[in-house]
């Protein structure tokens, strides 16, 4: 940490100048498994967020915004600013006893910062490998963490639990305080932990320098088995509206995650920080609303499928960003982002030199398109390519092609509640009393901005809201069961994936098919899926969670395990776990040490024209039937079966 923190210092000295007076502090919060349906500036009245939706209808409502289907490729994405393809870790969330970790020589999100002068704090979950200290995120560009290594951990005693069917029950304490076991926190809700964190870090920094803050939530991903889902008491007796049990304690976990949000704004603005500050929140993926072993009860209503699917109900993430920089606002955009844009994007909000990026990132910076309202420079998003259960899905324009269906397609059908009628109906006052809501008030009253009343909030959720359109094919498409195993839909017009188009326009369906077999061109394998947890097992550590390789050469990396634990994470399954005898291919190793540059040549970049697609999501729904709107026939239309193959 010292010598980066030398360089603004330096700078300061030199220029006499504040580094924070023209690098603006930046704020990512990502909740965990959160559902689309489950913010209330979507549309639902059932559980209000009135913080979150506060900065939403004082910034820009993302809801084109894409993530990974599960949370340790999403956070691997943002972090790197790759496709999780490029990186080997399209596959499953990490396990507890797994030596498995983002590749070392990527330089992340917060490292780049770090070169810009910025300090930086990791709080929440990490999820991207600690089977070695050099995989630690103090080792990786944070000056300071608070949080935990795994993927989930119940909310007030901060343990995992985990089985392994060839070794047993497992059970440690994983909440750190930098490298250190955090042992007085137990006891504390925890999403109270992050946010007390995260407003003693806001309280107690330096002005002169910027802030970068990662507040990477735990809420509202289930727990242990046993009590999937916490939060106090008083919390629930809020949402007595709600019939059922589960649904009701995770609008309390909600709820606690909207108030933190809340309590960070309005940290910032205590003390005057908001001014040159840039808060983006998101979810991960989309809620996992039934399946074991982690089901929250959220719901992505009306889209199809869920976490651990490449639906829009798994991909297609909640998302909005605030900022005084943000020329154009409040509105809500449609214009393509994917979670890798986030790193060049930051950067150039930054003021770092685009060109100092490696040319090779898969994210687009989209930061003078953001502040600006201009269109997306992204017509394109690779989805996923998972080559261990044969899924992929690419976004192209308004056209979605997706191919194959995970765990057995019980996840492709539409889940979660869509609200009520019987819920109290939506209060907008609260928007403007919340904490968040009264911050941003006085932030706008103080710098010239309009404060947003409660008649231009309902028309921007009325415009966030999305509805499914016209059903115009009547048979479900089943991209596993279909003869060609995949499915096209326009999801400008057909947002809840309804309407197959893939027999009506074979010639657009080819068209993205052989951009995924390009990518796949360029897929580093997914390494070997070991599990060692007679090297792990916390009882090793004192009863926590903790790194526990340092002292084996990569060699020495041996499966103790061959299968997954029985608690494993949604995707873990038998069909996306495997034994160290099923190959992953020779560029990667076990230890997560960075892959061999892959030889295959890489699709073209995105495209940097303005997207006339997503501009036009901008205008009101064409009544048009939107089967005329295909692109016309070309050459390529003609087969070409043996460069078509994916797997
Ligand atoms: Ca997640």
């Amino acid at each position: 940490m010292a010598p980066v923190l030398l360089l603004p210092l330096l700078l300061q000295l030199l220029f006499g100048r504040s580094l924070a007076a023209y690098r603006p502090n930046i704020v990512v919060i990502v909740g965990d498994d959160l559902g689309w349906n489950d913010l209330s500036f979507h549309g639902s009245d059932e559980i209000p967020t009135p913080n979150i939706d506060a900065l939403a209808y004082n910034g820009a409502i993302l809801n084109q915004h894409y993530v990974q289907p599960v949370c340790t490729p999403s956070r691997a994405a943002l972090l790197t600013g790759r496709y999780p393809i490029h990186l080997g870790m399209q596959g499953p969330p990490i396990l507890a006893a797994e030596p498995r970790a983002l590749p070392l020589g990527h330089t992340l999100l917060p490292e780049y910062l770090q070169q810009l002068g910025y300090v930086t704090h990791g709080i929440g979950k990490w999820h991207l490998g600690y089977h070695r200290k050099e995989y630690l995120p103090t080792r990786r560009g944070f000056d300071t963490f608070l949080g935990y290594y795994n993927g989930a951990l119940s909310y007030y005693d901060h343990i995992l639990e985990t089985t392994y069917p060839d070794y047993g029950y497992m059970a440690g304490h994983d909440m750190r305080r930098n490298e250190s076991t955090a042992w007085d926190l137990q006891g504390k809700y925890a999403t109270d932990v992050f946010t007390d964190e995260a407003n003693d870090i806001i309280r107690a920094h330096d002005q002169r320098l910027p802030l970068f803050m990662y507040v990477a939530h735990l809420g509202v991903h289930a727990g242990n088995a046993g009590k999937l889902l916490e939060a106090p008491q008083e919390e629930i007796d809020k949402f007595r509206h709600i019939a059922d049990p589960n649904r009701r304690t995770y609008a309390a976990m909600v709820s606690k995650l909207d108030q933190s949000v809340g309590s960070i704004v309005a940290t910032l603005q205590s003390r005057n920080m908001l001014e040159s500050s840039i808060i983006l929140f998101m979810s991960d993926n989309g809620a996992p609303t039934i399946g074991d072993p982690y089901p929250n009860w959220g719901s992505n209503a009306p889209h199809r499928g869920l976490k651990d699917t490449l639906w829009e109900g798994g991909v297609k993430g909640a998302a909005l960003i605030w900022s005084p920089l943000l020329n154009r606002r409040p509105r809500v955009s449609f214009d393509m982002i994917h979670i890798t844009d986030w790193l060049p994007t930051l950067y150039s909000a930054a003021g770092g030199r685009p060109y100092d990026l490696p040319p090779d990132l898969d994210g687009v910076d989209q930061w003078t398109s953001l502040a600006n309202d201009l269109p997306s420079r992204r017509s394109e998003i690779l989805l996923n390519i998972d080559e261990r259960i044969k899924t992929a899905a690419l976004r192209q324009n308004n056209w979605k092609l997706v191919v194959g269906s995970s765990q057995g397609g019980k996840f492709d059908e539409y889940f979660g509640s869509s609200g009520s009628a019987s819920d109290p109906p939506f209060n907008f006052s609260s928007v403007l009393t919340s904490p968040a809501g009264r911050s941003l008030t006085s932030h706008a009253a103080r710098s010239g901005w309009p404060v947003i009343g409660e008649y231009a909030m309902v028309a921007l959720r009325a415009r966030a809201t999305v509805r499914c359109g016209p059903n115009y094919v009547s048979a479900t498409c089943d991209p596993a069961a279909s003869a060609n195993k995949h499915c096209l839909y326009d999801v400008q017009n057909d947002p809840c994936e309804r309407n197959n188009l893939a027999d009506v326009y074979p010639t657009v369906a080819r068209a993205l098919k052989r951009t995924l077999v390009r990518y796949r061109a360029g897929l580093v394998p997914q390494p070997p899926a070991l599990q060692q947890p007679s090297l792990a097992d916390p009882k090793r550590f004192g009863g926590a969670w903790s790194p526990w390789a340092d002292d084996l050469q990569s060699s020495n990396l041996q499966a103790d395990s061959s299968t997954a634990p029985t608690d494993g994470p949604i995707g873990s399954g038998p069909s996306a776990s495997v034994g160290p005898s099923a190959s992953a291919g020779p560029s990667t190793t076990p230890s997560g040490n960075k892959p061999a540059p892959a030889t295959a040549p890489k699709p073209s970049k995105p495209s940097t024209k303005p997207n006339k697609a997503t501009t036009e999501a901008n205008k009101p729904k064409s009544t048009a039937d939107p089967l005329e709107e295909a692109p016309p026939a070309t050459e390529d239309d003609k087969d070409d079966n043996e460069d078509m193959i994916l797997y």
